[in-house]
Formats: C-alpha cells, sequence, structure tokens
C-alpha cells in the first residue's frame, strides 16, 4: 500500500514535469481562488507577455490581481509574473521609490533571470509623477489624512502581494516557491525593513539598500534647505553649492589616507563653509562673484541638518560630499528657493493636511513644531525604525543593506542609527543583517565611488547555503579620482570589496588601487554614531563569496594587510 502510493505521488510528480507550461495556460482560472486575510479579491486577469519589459525570450504569465480592505473602499493592484519556463523557484518582492509602493519597471529583468516577482501599487497611482506627489491620495478630505491609504503604502500592502505572489508561482507552475526574497532600495528599502519588523517569516531575505526608514522624520529634514534659504532670505546659486561641495571633498578627500577624489571618512571631516567666504566664483546675471558670508551661512546649517530655534538636534544633515541639488534645486538660477517635491508633498498632505498650503512660509518655529507632530503622528505607521528583529532572525531571515556615503537624498546616519540600536539590543546583529557603505556614492547608486555588483547573489548565499558576505563585491565604472562628469561606458573598470559597518574600506596604501585587493576595512570613518574609541585597522576577511578564482587569489595576497 505504502509503495503504491509512493509509486503514485511518483507518477504525479512525473506527470508535472512531463506537460510543459504554454501561453495557453496562461489564464486567471489557471490559479486556485485566492485568499488573502483581511482583504477581498475583486478581480484577477492574466496576461501572456513573450517578451516581458521588452527583454527577447522573457517570457512570461503576467498576473493582476486587484483586492480590497472590506469597509475601506481602496483598490489595490498586485502585479505578479511568473516565468513560463526556467521558474527557479524563489519569488522577488520588488520595492518601490518615493511614494510609489512598487516599481514595475524593476520586475522584469528579474523575470529574466528566473524569479517570479510581485509588486503592488498599495491603492495609488503608479505613474512616475506619483513618486514624487502624494496629493492624489493624502487626503480624504482637508484635514483628513487618509489613514488607510498611508497603511497600505507603509507595510499592509507589501504583506497582501507577497501572499498573493506566493500563492500565484506555485499554482501557475505546480511547483512550490523555495526561497523568497525582498529586493528594494529607498522606499523599497524601508519596505524591506517594514517587512523584517511586521511579517517577519514573508521573506527568507531581505535586500533593503539606503532604506527610507524613519520616513517621519528625515521626510521633514529634507525640507530644511529650503526652510533655511527662506528664513535667511538667501537663494544659493548652483555656483555656490558647486563650489561648496568640491571644497569640502578637497579638505577631506585625504583623512581616509588616500587621495582619489572621495570623501570615505565623512565622520572625522569638520569642514565648515566659512573657510570660503570672499573666495571666487563663477558668476553670471545677478548671481554673486564671491563667495558670501550668507551663502556660507545658509550651507553650513544645511550641512548641519534641522535645529530648533534653541539649537537643539531634530534630525541628520546632508553628508560632506553629497550634491545639494536635489534637496535645493536651482537648475534655473530661480531668484525663489525651491523645495524637493516629495518633502515639499509630505508637508501639505501629512503635516499641514491642506493641498494650497504654503511651505515657502515656514519660519524655523514651525518648522520644530511640524518636526515633532510629525514624529509623533506618524512614527507607528511609517518609522518602520523598531530595533526588535528577533522573529526575523528566529525565522532564519537575512538582510543586507548597502547605502552611499554621499547620499543626496536619505541621510546615511539615520541608517546606522538603526544598526546601533538593534545591536543594543542583539550584539549577535551580525549573524543575520550586515549594513556597507560606499563612499562617493549617491542615493542608490551615482557618483564615482564603488557599488556592489554581486549583492543577490551573495544574499542567496548567504541564506541558501550559510556563506556569509564577509565583504560586498563592488566596481565602479569610473577610474581612480574621476570627475562626476566625466563621460564613462557603462562597464566597471576597478573594483574594490566593501567591509561590514562599522568598517569602511579603505586603501592600504599599496598596490593597484583600481583592484579589490588593494582595500581594507577600518572602523570608525564612516559612523557619525559609533564613539571613534581608536583607529585600529581591522581586516575585514579574506574571501568574498561567489569571487572567481583569480580575483580571489589576488585579495588573498599580503594586500590585505594584518590579520
Ligand atoms: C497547462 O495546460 C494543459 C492543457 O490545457 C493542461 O493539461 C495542463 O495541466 C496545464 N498545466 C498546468 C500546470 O496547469
Ligand atoms: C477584471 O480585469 C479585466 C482585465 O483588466 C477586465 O477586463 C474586467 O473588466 C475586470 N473585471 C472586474 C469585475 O473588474
Ligand atoms: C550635482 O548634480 C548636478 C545635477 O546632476 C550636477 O550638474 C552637478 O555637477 C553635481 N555637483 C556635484 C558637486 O557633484
Ligand atoms: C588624485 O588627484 C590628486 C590631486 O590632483 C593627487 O594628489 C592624487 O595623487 C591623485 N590620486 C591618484 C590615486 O591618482
Ligand atoms: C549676493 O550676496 C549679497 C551679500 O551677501 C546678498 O545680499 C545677495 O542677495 C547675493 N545675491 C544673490 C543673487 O544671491
Ligand atoms: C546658472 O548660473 C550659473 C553660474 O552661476 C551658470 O553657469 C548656469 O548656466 C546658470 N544656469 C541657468 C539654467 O541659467
Ligand atoms: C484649497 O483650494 C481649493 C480650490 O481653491 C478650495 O476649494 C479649498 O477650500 C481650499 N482648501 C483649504 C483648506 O483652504
Ligand atoms: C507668506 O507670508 C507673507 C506675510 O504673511 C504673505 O504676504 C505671503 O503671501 C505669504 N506667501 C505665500 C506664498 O503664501
Ligand atoms: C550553493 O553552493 C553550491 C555548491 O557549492 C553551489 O552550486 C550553489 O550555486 C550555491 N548557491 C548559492 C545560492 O550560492
Ligand atoms: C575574475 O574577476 C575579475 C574581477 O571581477 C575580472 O577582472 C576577471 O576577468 C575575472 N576572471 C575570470 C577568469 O573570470
Ligand atoms: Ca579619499
Amino acid at each position: 500500500m505504502k509503495d503504491i502510493r509512493g509509486l503514485s505521488v511518483t507518477l504525479i510528480i512525473w506527470l508535472c514535469l512531463a506537460l510543459p507550461i504554454s501561453a495557453a495556460n496562461c489564464t486567471a482560472s489557471s490559479v486556485a481562488r485566492l485568499s488573502v486575510f483581511g482583504a477581498e479579491v475583486l478581480n484577477v486577469s492574466a496576461s501572456h507577455e513573450p517578451a516581458f519589459g521588452d527583454i527577447p525570450g522573457n517570457d512570461v504569465c503576467s498576473f493582476t490581481v486587484t483586492i480590497t480592505h472590506p469597509g475601506t473602499g481602496d483598490r489595490v493592484n498586485n502585479y505578479i509574473s511568473v516565468p513560463l519556463q526556467g521558474w527557479n523557484g524563489r519569488f522577488q518582492g520588488i520595492g518601490g521609490g518615493g511614494y510609489a509602493a512598487g516599481t514595475l519597471s524593476d520586475a522584469a529583468p528579474q523575470t529574466a533571470l528566473g524569479y517570479s516577482t510581485g509588486a503592488t501599487d498599495a491603492g495609488h497611482d503608479t505613474s512616475s509623477d506619483a513618486v514624487d506627489d502624494a496629493s492624489p491620495w493624502a487626503l480624504l478630505s482637508d484635514g483628513n489624512v487618509d489613514q488607510n491609504l498611508l497603511l497600505n503604502f507603509a507595510r499592509r500592502s507589501l504583506h497582501d502581494m507577497t501572499v498573493i505572489g506566493k500563492a500565484i508561482s506555485e499554482d501557475f507552475s505546480g511547483k512550490r516557491v523555495e526561497f523568497s526574497y525582498w529586493n528594494g532600495c529607498s522606499t523599497g528599502g524601508r519596505e524591506g525593513l517594514a517587512i523584517a519588523q511586521y511579517y517577519p517569516s514573508d521573506y527568507d531575505g531581505i535586500i533593503a539598500n539606503a532604506p527610507a526608514i524613519q520616513w517621519n522624520d528625515f521626510t521633514p529634514a529634507q525640507q530644511w534647505p529650503y526652510t533655511v534659504q527662506n528664513n535667511e532670505g538667501y537663494v544659493l546659486s548652483p555656483s555656490e553649492f558647486q563650489a561648496a561641495v568640491t571644497a569640502a571633498i578637497a579638505a577631506c578627500d585625504g583623512l581616509d589616507g588616500f587621495l582619489d577624489g572621495i570623501i570615505s571618512a565623512p565622520a572625522l571631516c569638520d569642514f565648515t563653509a566659512q573657510r570660503l567666504i570672499g573666495s571666487n566664483l563663477p558668476c553670471s546675471g545677478t548671481s554673486n562673484c564671491t563667495f558670501s558670508q550668507q551663502a556660507a551661512d545658509v550651507i553650513d546649517k544645511i550641512w548641519q541638518g534641522p535645529r530648533t530655534p534653541r539649537g537643539d538636534f531634530l534630525w541628520y544633515g546632508l553628508p560632506k560630499g553629497a550634491n545639494f541639488s536635489a534637496l535645493a534645486p536651482n537648475l534655473a538660477n530661480s531668484s525663489e528657493p525651491q523645495p524637493f517635491l516629495i518633502s515639499d508633498s509630505w508637508f501639505k498632505g501629512f503635516l499641514a493636511k491642506n493641498l494650497n498650503f504654503s511651505t515657502a512660509n515656514i519660519s524655523y518655529t514651525e518648522f520644530t513644531d511640524f518636526f515633532l507632530q510629525g514624529h509623533l503622528q506618524y512614527d507607528s505607521i511609517i518609522g518602520d525604525a523598531s530595533p526588535d528583529l528577533r522573529p526575523f532572525k528566529e525565522h532564519g531571515g537575512k538582510m543586507i543593506t548597502w547605502q552611499g556615503l554621499a547620499d543626496q537624498l536619505i541621510m546615511p546616519q539615520g541608517t546606522q542609527l538603526y544598526y546601533e540600536k538593534i545591536q543594543n539590543l542583539d550584539r549577535s546583529v551580525h549573524d543575520f543583517y550586515r549594513q556597507f557603505y560606499s563612499p562617493g556614492v549617491g542615493h542608490c547608486g551615482g557618483g564615482i565611488g564603488v557599488t556592489p555588483t554581486h549583492q543577490l547573489e551573495q544574499l542567496r548565499a548567504w541564506v541558501e547555503n550559510g556563506t556569509a558576505p564577509d565583504l560586498l563585491q563592488a566596481g565602479s565604472a569610473y577610474p581612480v579620482n574621476a570627475s562626476n562628469d566625466l563621460a564613462v561606458g557603462s562597464n566597471n573598470v576597478r573594483f574594490q570589496a566593501l567591509c561590514p559597518y562599522p568598517q569602511v574600506s579603505k586603501y592600504s596604501g599599496a598596490g593597484d588601487p583600481t583592484s579589490s585587493g588593494s582595500y581594507e576595512g577600518q572602523a570608525g570613518m564612516g559612523a557619525d554614531m559609533v564613539p571613534q574609541q581608536d583607529d585600529a585597522v581591522t581586516v575585514c576577511v579574506r574571501t568574498i563569496a561567489g569571487m572567481n578564482a583569480s580575483a580571489l587569489a589576488e585579495l588573498q595576497t599580503d594586500h590585505c594587510g594584518p590579520v
């Protein structure tokens, strides 16, 4: 009897394997009735896409599942794509950016690699405008925030989408989801950390890069450059910003021991714009030709970060070396300061709760009131920085964050602060969550520094094989000492391994600076939050998961320094 049952199971497995899934299988009825706790499924549709994302051979079945949370009137669309052939048994949740809960265009490259993917619109528009602007959905009426859509955006829709995505992947393919991964940067990074906190068994591995956690704190802080310029009555010109960033890099480049046009030790950089007063500037039209006291004061306030009128800390400022043009856009040399759209939208919709509100007139006192109220009103909804990750750890989850140390949108110190808080609660955080910082790199990329090249592969090796990422492989398309505006190809020309926080990769002073082997880890350089105990050089490790044999041999030469 037992044998016969075994035989029939084998037969069924054999039949499933024998019947290929074809385009004809791509119908809404090919998936079983979906059940999503807390929601009602309104509609399921399916469409066959033989070249998903215009990638030849990227043959997928894409499902759109519309759900509602009864009593709220919302309509949330979930976009799930499953490869017709060669599904690798892994589901990948796709993170969003700005106010978009999911970046749909990020799915196709992942299905091409064999993953099934899922993204959600969280019940609001996902068009490109929707990234910067929450005004279409922030309010039910004046003064009346749509808490339901905010909760969808903060976390609930991520879990609903994950339940739906896994169920569809399994129903459609007739095989189990073996492992699941979250992949996101910025809002997508926040979402990854929110999942680790609120839905700790949804994913086995999480990529949570440049995370927009502490959303209710750093988003108001993004408005600080605008508020400072308004209150000081001084509009900085692009050439004043440029001069300040260039001078800061020149002053602090060498603090990390290597002149390469990159500040790798921003915490050690005490350059202030006061040193530029009276220096010459490129000028045109009405813009100033010498660096003024007022310009220096405005820039130093932006670097310092938001403070109360009494000078008390509210949040971090832009790191030295980060580009000002995102948070203080002034490309047209306007005579009025211009705000950053995402933070301006947050002030109007969620803080003032009035889309007509003029953010130009916010005084330093009002800024403080908005900041503190925003912290109180939204921390439990979208702060997403609870340090208790024990359930995620017990689930066996593994997580990797990387962030640029010249991030021009999200202050990396907040990400480091979060790690410190986790570590205060659990000294073994390194066993399941590691952070890496890329000197000279902006928000989710950009800049002349190195960015990770194999993050998902290294996360998978950690989850599936237990090989922890002691270093993160990284590369840059720019040669050493390149300027940002240098035209480069898309191929990496140099390689460097990133060390886990609180270490930062540091040139060893010997060897080819375009090769990984010439860098070592040093603590206390990037980390504002870590007390700088000593300057001892700690070499990270000597092997990198997934690195080819010749590159590994190179890394194992003496360039690694003393262990
Ligand atoms: C695909 O369609 C064929 C033909 O309708 C059917 O026999 C087969 O069971 C389907 N496969 C799956 C996995 O649903
Ligand atoms: C379900 O979605 C399909 C495809 O978008 C659409 O044609 C159909 O009208 C929808 N049905 C309902 C009930 O919304
Ligand atoms: C900042 O970014 C702007 C726009 O991308 C660019 O024109 C400018 O050169 C950058 N400035 C610095 C200092 O990198
Ligand atoms: C980078 O440029 C600076 C200033 O020109 C120079 O001193 C330094 O040697 C250069 N570094 C490398 C690695 O070429
Ligand atoms: C030039 O600097 C002066 C003195 O600080 C200041 O009053 C003026 O507003 C500046 N002009 C512009 C166009 O920024
Ligand atoms: C703004 O002014 C700078 C010099 O201060 C000039 O190089 C640039 O072309 C101006 N930009 C625009 C859009 O007018
Ligand atoms: C905002 O402006 C619109 C259109 O002018 C108006 O209908 C609405 O009452 C205004 N809301 C507030 C809170 O002032
Ligand atoms: C800012 O406040 C001033 C004085 O209260 C007022 O005249 C001006 O219209 C306000 N500006 C905006 C954009 O609301
Ligand atoms: C796990 O290790 C095996 C054997 O070395 C290898 O074939 C496989 O690619 C590794 N998997 C991952 C995800 O790194
Ligand atoms: C190994 O990797 C290095 C750097 O990633 C690359 O330059 C080299 O060509 C690779 N060698 C082989 C044999 O793949
Ligand atoms: Ca340097």
